[in-house]
């Protein structure tokens, strides 16, 4: 690549969360041929409207972060990383890749991926792993985010698009029901949505700074939402406010969703879930009070062994007062990572193809591998869930080697000692990252690539629009793009270096092929229609394969993108949405004298998921330095710990250290973490791997713990 130059006021997004608020980058050139500095200040895109997060602000920071990797590294025979040149390294990685293929077959060795990648990584990595590996077992990290969601999606609507809507019709809305979401944290510029709302209703054990902004707050125990959301359908439909037209000319299951319900009376909600009755009736007519209305779900409700049964639940209760489909109204899911859309759709995840489709439907296989000039049958089946993918590596039968682009496993795995174990039990463990988190800590070889104001690409947000990342500074010398390294090694591995394309915009114009005809079709979608402004949502059909329009140079044709979904039709054949028939049950854990609370997982305004790219930013580690354990005034006292005290949280899987917080707005039987943090102050020592059934998403939000005082001697916790 070129020197971009110093062009002020580049247009681009944050790197962060799913908003992808819109940034300006300015880059202020470096002085003897140093990158230069990256300002970044907000731009006027609809989704922020010239707002940002502390994280947004100070995004620039983590491309000089002083440890920043700068050169690949790899295990020396004293067991150290030490810097050593590309070749080595590619030569390296794919001598061992060959070497554990030949020995353990090519489902030993692994690929994981991540929600931060963009379309253009996503998709060449989930082709990497199926030709050059010839692998099954490649998963992603947005299995721990939203696949619970997703599944819930796919089920009701025949499609999973986070918002089927734009953000911005989120503050035309009479009321908006945020079921296990903060944003006021996560997503500070959608509360200035939330806010032009009428009101807010929020489900959430804590009062958070969301909670404090509603007009109704339900505090259910943790991990029983489902029950909750079976009562207040309960309650729809009893007193008479379920739009009975829309379910019977739009839908289908009513009456078999509605029999389970039928048993999820008020009181018998309010005994199992502590939310009073009269809360109840509140919120059913505060919704059904409502022209314009909004059911929402974030990781509160979804990161559970039955996350995908609790947003159908949300979804039944949505479809029963006729909101999926309605102008100005509908139900969505606050997707977290920044690809987190795009992520999930260009195969990456174990059982997907490009386009939303499926490894497993012929048809999609074919038109796959013609586009990727290979015979169908070369592409692997469905292979392992993330976390069955991390629980197996370095078993008799899981995989021996482990590629890593795109997440830290050893803050964010649930049972995380558990998973640290595995990671080292691998015969080859390559991490690929700007930074060495705690994952490429523990790899055999670590290799160093550019950032987002150093790459261009595209990102698919919340809602489905898909932006464009752009280059304003390059990299440092030795750094190179995740697609040059996914190219280094596929050509060491034999295969011809064309199929793994290095420039973005050549991958995004194969991937447009890739997904045509499929779900999330972007074919219609091309850099020259991003860069002249055009605000396209997918599904976005382009012109008919072999006429004008789908050249790398062309266009994309004419297609509007879709802002708004199911207006019409919902994606099923028969074009009607699906209530399914759900039930409730209990945690995995249940807290008895042992283990008598409660814990719940999640996120600071101040850190960004693992951390390791937050916790490099001085002042968001001044904002939030150091693990911390929130507890009810009651339940510190009870368990004679006061402010400030050094606490050890235990679960049946480990303990974590972590600071007393003492805040009366807990429950007093439960206490929250986050879990931005390493060492003994991962909150992922006491999560477990109980997964949902279909989704394969881990019970990260529920836990039952003791609390004690640290014992004396306890270790620093920074
Ligand atoms: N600052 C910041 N912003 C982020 C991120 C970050 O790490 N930091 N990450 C991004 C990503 S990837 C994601 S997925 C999103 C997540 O965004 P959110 O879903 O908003 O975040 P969480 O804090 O994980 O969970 C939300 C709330 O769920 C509540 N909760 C816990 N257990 C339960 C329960 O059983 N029921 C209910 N109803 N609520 C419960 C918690 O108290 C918490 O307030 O944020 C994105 N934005
Ligand atoms: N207890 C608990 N655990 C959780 C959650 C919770 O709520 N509670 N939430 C879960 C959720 S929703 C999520 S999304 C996960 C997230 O957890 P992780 O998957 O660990 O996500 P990050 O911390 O964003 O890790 C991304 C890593 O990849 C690097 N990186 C970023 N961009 C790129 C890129 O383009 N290329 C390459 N090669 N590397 C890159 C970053 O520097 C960082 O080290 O955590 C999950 N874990
Ligand atoms: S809300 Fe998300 S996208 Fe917006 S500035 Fe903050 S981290 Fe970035
Ligand atoms: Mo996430």
């Amino acid at each position: 690549m070129s020197d971009p130059g110093s062009t002020p006021g580049t247009d681009s997004h944050c790197p962060y969360c799913a908003l992808q608020c819109g940034t300006v980058l300015t880059r202020t050139p470096g002085s003897d041929g140093t990158p230069g500095t990256v300002a970044v200040s907000p731009s006027q895109f609809p989704v922020n409207e010239g707002g940002l997060c502390q994280k947004g602000w100070t995004a620039g920071t983590v491309l000089d972060a002083p440890d920043r990797l700068r050169s690949p590294l790899l295990r020396d025979s004293g067991g150290r990383l030490a810097p050593v040149g590309w070749d080595t390294a590619l030569d390296t990685v794919a001598a061992r890749l060959r070497e554990i293929r030949a020995a353990h077959g090519p489902d030993a060795v692994g690929v994981f991926g991540g929600g931060g990648l963009t379309n253009e990584k996503a998709y060449l990595l989930g082709k990497f792993a199926r030709l050059a590996l010839g692998t099954s077992q490649i998963d992603y990290n947005g299995r721990f985010c939203m696949s619970s969601a997703a599944a819930a999606g796919n089920a009701a609507f025949g499609l999973d698009r986070g918002l089927p809507f734009p953000v911005t019709d989120l503050g035309r809305s009479d009321l908006v029901l945020l079921a296990g979401a903060n944003p006021a944290e996560t997503m500070p510029p959608l509360m200035r949505h939330l806010n032009r709302a009428r009101a807010l209703i929020v489900i959430d054990p804590r009062r958070t700074a969301t909670a404090e902004r509603a007009a109704l707050h339900l505090r259910p125990e943790p991990g029983t939402d489902l029950a909750l959301a079976l009562g207040l359908f309960h309650i729809a439909v009893t007193e008479g406010h379920w739009d009975k037209d829309t379910v019977a000319r739009r839908t289908t299951g009513f009456d078999e969703a509605w029999q389970r319900a039928a048993a999820w009376w008020p009181e018998r909600v309010e005994r199992l879930t502590g939310v009073p009755a009269a809360a109840q009736y509140e919120a059913v007519r505060l919704l059904a009070r409502a022209r314009r209305a909004h059911i929402l779900t974030g990781r509160g409700a979804e990161q559970h062994h039955k996350g995908t049964d609790t947003v159908s639940a949300f979804i039944n209760l949505a479809l029963a007062l006729g909101l999926p489909g309605r102008p100005g109204s509908g139900y969505g899911c606050l997707t977290g990572q920044g690809n987190g859309q795009g992520g999930r759709e260009h195969g990456q995840k174990a059982d997907q193809l490009p386009g939303y489709r499926s490894l497993t439907d012929p048809a999609a296989r074919r038109a796959v591998a013609r586009v990727w000039g290979v015979p169908p049958d070369r592409l692997p089946g469905p292979g392992r869930s993330a976390f069955e993918l991390l629980s197996a590596l370095g078993t008799d039968d899981g995989p021996r080697a482990l590629l890593v682009f795109g997440s830290n496993p050893v803050v964010s795995a649930p049972d995380a000692s558990r998973i640290t174990e595995r990671l080292r039990a691998l015969d080859l463990l390559v991490v690929a990252d700007f930074v060495p988190s705690e994952t490429a800590r523990l790899a055999h070889v670590v290799l160093p690539v550019t950032q987002w104001a150093e790459e261009e690409g595209t990102m698919t947000s919340l809602e489905g629009r898909v932006l464009r990342r752009r280059a304003v500074r390059l990299p440092p010398p030795e750094v190179r793009s995740d697609l040059r390294v996914l190219h280094g090694l596929a050509v060491r591995l034999g295969e011809p270096p064309e199929r793994y394309p290095t420039e973005p915009r050549v991958v995004f114009d194969e991937l447009r092929r890739a997904s045509r005809g499929g779900p999330a079709d972007y074919s219609g979608i091309s850099y020259r229609r991003l860069d002249r402004g055009e605000a396209l949502h997918w599904p976005c059909p382009g012109p008919r394969e072999g006429g004008p329009g789908l050249d790398s140079a062309a266009d994309g044709g004419e297609h509007p993108g879709t802002p708004r979904l199911f207006l019409e039709r919902f994606a099923h054949p028969d074009g009607k949405a699906r209530f399914q028939p759900v039930d409730h049950r209990p945690p995995a854990d249940t807290r008895d004298e042992d283990f008598p609370l409660w814990a719940v997982t999640g996120r600071l305004l101040a850190q960004y998921q693992s951390g390791s790219q937050t916790r490099r930013v001085p002042d968001l580690l001044a904002a939030a330095p150091e693990p911390f354990v929130e507890v009810h005034p009651d339940t510190a006292a009870r368990y004679e710990l006061a402010d400030g005290a050094l606490a050890s949280i235990s679960s049946a899987r480990g303990t974590v250290t972590a600071r007393v917080r003492i805040d009366p707005g807990a429950r007093s039987d439960t206490v929250f973490l986050p879990f931005h943090y390493p060492g003994e102050g991962r909150a992922n020592l006491i999560t477990g791997g109980a997964l949902d059934p279909r989704s394969r998403m881990p019970e990260f939000k529920v836990s039952a713990v003791r609390l004690e005082p640290a014992p004396s001697g306890s270790g620093e916790i920074r």
